[in-house]
């Protein structure tokens, strides 16, 4: 294969080992597909979800176990800021949807709206996670860790889309990595490197387009901000950087799940983020500062969790959280090779948080908190000085 910056495949039986996959995917934040059919050709949904030698969909499997439950549907035909708009259903209602398509095939597609069942929890909403199994290059997340043990609302998907059905361009939640799996079925991804984005911002404005290829000078454009296509298909699974611009189509009838997550090699960018999103919302509200006093910086917080998904307490919340877990194994002795950068990279951004007067300014419980993660890590500072003495 040609060297490609942004962009790495591993082919047919190739794996990486963790440590490549760590110092020269994650850590380098660029693209990477996996061929090989090893990781998913275990998985439960890999063999009960397709009819038998088919490339078909066992929607009778499906309804059988997930029928009543409700699921997120978006209309790929109407336009809602950079996404679609989105309603509701019962399962069993859009597989009806689903198999209409399916009889009807081309005439269907062609006068009626693709719909497109994405962002499901499905794990989480069927309570059980047996379909499919966590590669062992994605299980350093700190979100969806914390998001288990916390039992709250997790980053971890199902999508669901008939063939033209289309994610628009975007950049994932929080400048977050994903990773995502067709289970079956066929994706065609467009991505745009990180550092490329602000060029492409200023060669169309700062308002993107859904779709990159309805610009008349698309190739050029495409071009210029070094954008280039991927072509997934069943049982192969694609790391998605931080921070990538990417618009997703599924160019046959496609079934995949993804996680959304960050750990060592990308939380710099999701602090970087978060403050910059803070910045934009203070700047926003700042004549209300004087009136408002106290309740300014939680009406900050308020619509930072809507415009961003998260505020700086549940940031907080989610390293005091990890870096606790990581410190009481280091205690106890039970180190795994995953873990090795977390307390290092953990406490250098709690360092930054400490000298940050955004999060020193606010006074609460949960910065009080804050104090006996300080103490943690000096605690473990000194007893790894009298090691190292
Ligand atoms: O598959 C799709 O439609 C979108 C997936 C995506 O955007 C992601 O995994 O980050
Ligand atoms: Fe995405």
């Amino acid at each position: 294969m040609e060297f490609h910056p942004y962009f790495i495949i591993y082919s047919g039986q190739q794996l990486p080992s963790y440590e490549e996959f760590y110092n020269n995917v994650m850590k380098k934040n660029i693209a990477c597909l996996f061929r090989s059919q090893s990781l998913t050709e275990q998985w439960k949904s890999r063999k009960e979800w397709i009819a038998n030698n088919t490339d078909d969909i066992n929607f009778d499997h499906l309804v059988n176990k997930y029928g009543t439950l409700t699921v997120p549907v978006y209309n790929c035909n109407e336009k809602h800021f950079n996404s679609n708009t989105k309603t509701e259903m019962l399962f069993n209602e859009y597989v009806d949807y689903w198999r209409n398509v399916i009889k009807n095939d081309e005439q269907t597609l062609n006068t009626s709206n693709i719909l497109y069942l994405k962002d499901w929890h499905l794990a989480q909403d069927s309570n059980c996670d047996d379909f499919y199994e966590l590669p062992v290059f994605f299980e350093s997340d700190y979100l969806n860790e914390y998001c288990q043990d916390e039992q709250i609302t997790d980053f971890k998907f199902t999508y669901i889309g008939p063939k033209g059905s289309y994610t628009p361009l975007h950049i994932d939640v929080f400048g977050s990595f994903s990773w995502s799996a067709n289970i079956i079925g066929t994706k065609r991804w467009l991505m745009i490197p990180e550092p490329y984005v602000k060029t492409l911002k200023q060669l169309i404005g700062e308002i993107l387009p859904h779709n990159l290829y309805t610009l008349p000078n698309y190739k050029e454009i495409i071009e210029k901000v070094h954008g280039f296509e991927i072509i997934q298909k069943s049982g192969e699974i694609l790391f998605v950087p931080s921070g990538y611009l990417h618009q997703v189509e599924n160019i046959e009838h496609t079934i995949s799940v993804n996680h959304n997550w960050f750990n060592a090699c990308n939380l710099d960018r999701i602090y970087s983020n978060l403050m910059n999103a803070l910045n934009d919302v203070q700047n926003e509200i700042n004549d209300l500062k004087d009136d408002l006093m106290d309740e300014w910086n939680e009406m900050c917080d308020k619509i930072l969790t809507i415009h961003f998904g998260m505020n700086r307490a549940y940031f907080l919340n989610i390293i005091r959280h990890i870096v606790t877990k990581r410190l009481l194994r280091r205690q106890s002795n039970e180190w795994e090779f995953r873990y090795k950068n977390d307390i290092e990279c953990l406490s250098k951004i709690y360092g930054k948080i400490l000298l940050n007067e955004n999060f020193i300014t606010k006074n609460n419980d949960d910065w009080k908190n804050c104090e006996l993660l300080k103490n943690l890590l000096e605690k473990l500072t000194t007893s790894q000085k009298k090691i190292s003495n």
